[in-house]
């Protein structure tokens, strides 16, 4: 804490938690309360970079609506009651429905700030060590599940998670991401349009594959506009191009790659001929991009939500790292790299390394991950009766009803629950069905680590966050939230858990015992007591190779073609080649800067300009339907219908149209003033939660089908 010309003025250094660039901030605050917030300068990996959400944490912090204490739903309406209170109240109603009816009878979901609320990832365990149920979930199943399972089976550990080596590399190619507006995903690169554009100032590549000309698209050096769905089809061809034209060469990586033969041999029919009718890109551009990846120096080849939240998303996240492994792009600098974390969480052994299908749900046979059921899963296993029925409902920093796909009947089956708790801050959508909402304290009051993000990030940085404003005595933060009631469940079953340690405490020995840490006799000798006096956080390099010596596969080879990935060809031959396309339009989701997910919707400052929540929609496919800019239309699904207003764009693929995620918070009951001024509507109710990538059971967000028309039938404003 440095003390600044104001005497009551002070000055505090932290990560933004909005999204997972986590910018570096210098923070100023006054009485309790944040004055300014601007960029760090020296953070090593933001250099003073911030995004206009990062101003907003000012407001985010200051909400109005932002619970303090926790809160009882009683007939009356919301009552604030003590933490004590709380906990007893939502430890004896959980425990009851156990008792009653089995511990699976209890679901838990771990949503957004998985990530960014260290103390979630560290102690959510402990939780679920006392509630004891198979319906446990986290935002993997419907964020990054695809990048997770191909890591599982191809390098043995989930968290073997390669990103692309930005600021080395000379060729990128970017499908179904848009880090201009979302400042990138698996791949913690702060500034991102510098570092994208300093690849082309260098002479470099970068392709987009975007069913729309996005903000990235354009300032790329090459667009495809794919047809939305059809990736795996997309990369098959661009391998089987490479196999065919000899353009094959692992490089360093020869020595440890198991079954590429196998790989071959099963790409062979996926030629760029057959492709290009399917995915809607010419064989020559497949055939082309296909010679000029493989021709590049350093080269790397990423997708991210476009093509993971999409019904073949785990075939398809395996086939763009076979991309990367056959021209030996894999682990080698400016290609697909990981990084080394100062907390290296592939070396904690309390970490399933991603087990695949271990059980299945109830309803639908969906597989489990790592532990966890595919979320897609809960509202069926909600609703449908008999033995196993979900009855109660632990939700932890979500927000499903507007997250979840089909969350009209995601909002009634909470609606039918014996049980519901909130981890929360907010009465949102989701949190409004529970019967006792338990609220943390703010992130800028609580210290911090990047667990995740810091695993991610395109160079090996560390930085230990402090709390940059004291708390009122009575709050809790997450994990202390966590560990109570995980205390207070498991008296009450008669089961014991072992006693736990803070956050920080685990972080210090992860850092001292990592691989810059005293034992591992690095010079850094990382330590909580060192990161402590670095406020800024410490540079540790850029990232370096570390295959084969880090690979968890039981021979530490890389596994080319698991079966699990193999065998879903059948079904990318079956449904993308030979099933015609019998759709009018389809929907796929966007990102804007200026909003996050469900939580940035209540910030006057991030509101003010034009609704950001409209559908977007190719001139030719308005002027077909008699539709024109502006217009509120009706957007038809199999599961349901919303009415926003449309937006002429030529930048989307005709036959396809968007509409953003997480708006609609002026439902019945939800306590978000500034978004309730703002109607919208929420797309999750026009996806299906049966429409899954049935290898992962995750949602696919992208490619439903719909129909659009007018709001009003113009034949009904005819007669009268
Ligand atoms: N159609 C469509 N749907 C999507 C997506 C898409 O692309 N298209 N994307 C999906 C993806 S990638 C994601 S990650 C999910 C996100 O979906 P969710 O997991 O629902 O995440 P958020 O909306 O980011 O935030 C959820 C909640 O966290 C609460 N919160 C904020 N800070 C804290 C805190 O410090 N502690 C606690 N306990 N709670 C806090 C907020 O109030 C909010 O209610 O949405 C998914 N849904
Ligand atoms: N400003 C902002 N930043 C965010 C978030 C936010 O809500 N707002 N959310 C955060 C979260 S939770 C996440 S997970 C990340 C996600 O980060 P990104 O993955 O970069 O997410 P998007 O910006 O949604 O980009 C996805 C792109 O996929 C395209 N797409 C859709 N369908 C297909 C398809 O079938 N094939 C191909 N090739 N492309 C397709 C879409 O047109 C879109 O441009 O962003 C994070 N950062
Ligand atoms: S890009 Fe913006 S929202 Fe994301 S971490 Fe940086 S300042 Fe925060
Ligand atoms: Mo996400």
């Amino acid at each position: 804490m440095a003390t600044s010309p104001d005497p009551q003025v002070t000055t505090h250094y932290r990560n933004c938690h909005i999204c997972e660039a986590v910018c570096g901030l210098e923070i100023k605050v006054q009485n309790g309360h944040i004055v300014s917030v601007k960029g760090d300068k020296d953070d090593p990996l933001s250099r003073g970079y911030i995004c206009p959400k990062g101003a907003a944490i000012k407001d985010m912090h200051a909400d109005p609506d932002r619970l303090r204490k926790p809160m009882r739903r009683t007939e009356a309406g919301w009552q604030e009651i003590s933490w004590d209170e709380a906990l007893d109240y939502a430890a004896d109603g959980i425990v009851e429905v156990q008792k009653r009816h089995g511990d699976d009878a209890v679901a838990d979901f771990i949503g957004n700030a998985y990530g960014t609320v260290y103390g979630i990832m560290t102690h959510m365990g402990y939780l679920r060590q006392a509630l004891n149920t198979r319906n446990c979930a986290s935002l993997a199943s419907i964020d990054h599940i695809s990048h997770l399972m191909t890591s599982a089976l191809m390098y043995g550990h989930q968290f073997l998670l390669p990103i692309p080596d930005l600021d080395r590399t000379e060729f990128v190619v970017m499908a179904g991401a848009n880090p201009l507006a979302s400042n990138g995903s698996l791949m913690t690169a702060p500034g991102v349009r510098d570092r994208l554009k300093a690849i082309t100032a260098r002479g470099g590549q970068l392709v987009v594959i975007d069913p729309r000309r996005t903000e990235t698209a354009k300032i790329a050096t090459a667009h495809h506009a794919i047809r939305p769905g059809s990736d795996a089809a997309f990369a098959a061809a661009i391998l089987s191009t490479m196999f065919e034209e000899d353009l094959v060469n692992p490089r360093a990586l020869s020595p440890f790659l198991h079954g590429l033969d196998e790989v071959k041999r099963v790409l062979k029919p996926f030629t760029a001929e057959r492709a290009a009718a399917v995915i809607g890109i010419d064989s020559s551009a497949i055939r082309q991009l296909a010679r000029d990846f493989a021709g590049a120096e350093r080269a790397v080849w990423y997708g991210r939500i476009g093509t993971c939240a999409q019904e073949f998303g785990a075939v398809t996240q395996w086939l763009f790292s076979l991309i990367n492994i056959v021209t030996g792009n894999l682990d080698r600098p400016g290609g697909y790299m990981l990084n080394t974390p100062a907390v290296d969480l592939t070396r904690d052994p309390n970490i399933d390394p991603g087990r695949y299908a271990e059980w299945r749900t109830r309803i639908r046979g969906l597989p489990s991950f790592g532990g966890e059921v595919p979320a897609s899963s809960f509202a069926e296993e909600m609703i449908a009766a008999g033995h196993g029925q979900i009855r109660a409902f632990v939700c932890i920093a979500a927000n499903p009803v507007l997250s979840f796909p089909n969350g009209t009947t995601l909002d009634k089956a909470l609606e039918s629950l014996d049980f519901m708790v909130s981890l929360d801050p907010f009465i949102t959508a989701t949190s409004r069905h529970a019967d006792v909402i338990l609220p943390a304290i703010p992130h800028v009051e609580c210290d911090h680590y990047e667990l995740a993000f810091y695993s991610f990030a395109v160079r090996n940085v560390t930085k230990f966050i402090q709390p940059s404003i004291e708390t009122s005595d009575d709050g809790m933060s997450d994990w202390e939230i966590l560990v109570a009631l995980a205390e207070r469940i498991a008296k009450r079953k008669g089961v014991s858990i072992e006693p736990t340690v803070s956050p920080a405490e685990m972080v210090d020995f992860a850092l001292q015992n990592g691989h810059y840490g005293k034992a591992a006799g690095h010079p850094a000798e990382l330590s909580l007591e060192k990161l402590k006096g670095a406020p800024h956080g410490i540079d540790l390099g850029p990232m370096e190779s570390r295959m084969p010596e880090c690979l968890h596969t039981n021979d530490q080879k890389i596994h080319c073609a698991p079966d699990e990935l193999v065998s879903d060809l059948v079904r990318v031959e079956a449904d993308l080649f030979t099933a015609s396309a019998s759709y009018d339009l389809v929907l796929i989701g966007r990102r804007h800067v200026r909003s996050k997910n469900t939580q940035t919707q209540n910030c006057q400052r991030l509101m003010r300009g034009p609704n950001l929540c409209t559908l977007l929609m190719h001139p030719d496919d308005l002027a077909l339907r008699e539709l024109y800019d502006g217009d509120t239309v009706r957007v038809t699904s199999k599961v349901g219908e919303v009415c926003l207003s449309v937006s002429s764009t030529e930048d989307i693929t005709p036959g396809v149209v968007s509409i953003p995620h997480g708006f609609d918070h002026a439902r019945d009951g939800v306590r978000l003033k500034v978004s309730a001024q703002h109607p919208a509507v929420s797309v999750n109710d026009l996806t299906d939660d049966r429409f899954v990538d049935p290898v992962t059971g995750m949602p696919a967000y992208n490619g439903v089908p719909v129909s659009v028309g007018p709001a009003v039938p113009k034949d009904h404003l005819a007669t009268r």
